[in-house]
């Protein structure tokens, strides 16, 4: 969370520190299960770099790091869907945000009730 110290919740994913069904790493970025999936498919997918909280800072940032992002969510919702899929970056805690460090949840196929990310 982003007002506890030390690393993020998903940066300890990314040391293997916490345990995580991981889909596709590459320099940049971690693709992993959400660990409460709101659809068939619900995949993070994940900058390594922890800088930024939240999409607006990725992009003003790094648009070159959200544009692999959203290839590489591309990439997954073909391996593991039939192609279709929602992109979503909650932004905000009042939007649902809890992991303030930038990630896109992937979801493919009928959404579980009232979900959406
Ligand atoms: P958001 O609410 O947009 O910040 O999404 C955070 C997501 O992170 C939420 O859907 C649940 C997921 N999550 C929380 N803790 C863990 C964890 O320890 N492992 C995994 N794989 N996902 C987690």
């Amino acid at each position: 969370m982003s007002d506890t110290p030390g690393p993020t919740l998903f940066s300890r994913i990314v040391a293997r520190e916490i345990p995580a069904t991981i889909f596709a790493e590459t320099e940049t970025l971690i693709a992993f299960a959400d660990i409460a999936p709101k659809a068939p498919v619900h995949i993070l997918v994940v900058p390594k770099t922890e800088q930024y909280a939240n999409v607006v800072e990725l992009a003003a940032g790094d648009p070159a790091l959200l544009a692999e992002l959203v290839a590489l969510a591309d990439t997954l919702a073909a391996e593991h869907s039939d192609g279709d899929f929602r992109l979503i970056f909650n932004t905000g805690a009042g939007a649902g945000q809890t992991v303030f460090h930038v990630h896109a949840h992937v979801l493919a196929g009928d959404l579980k009730e009232g979900s959406l990310g």
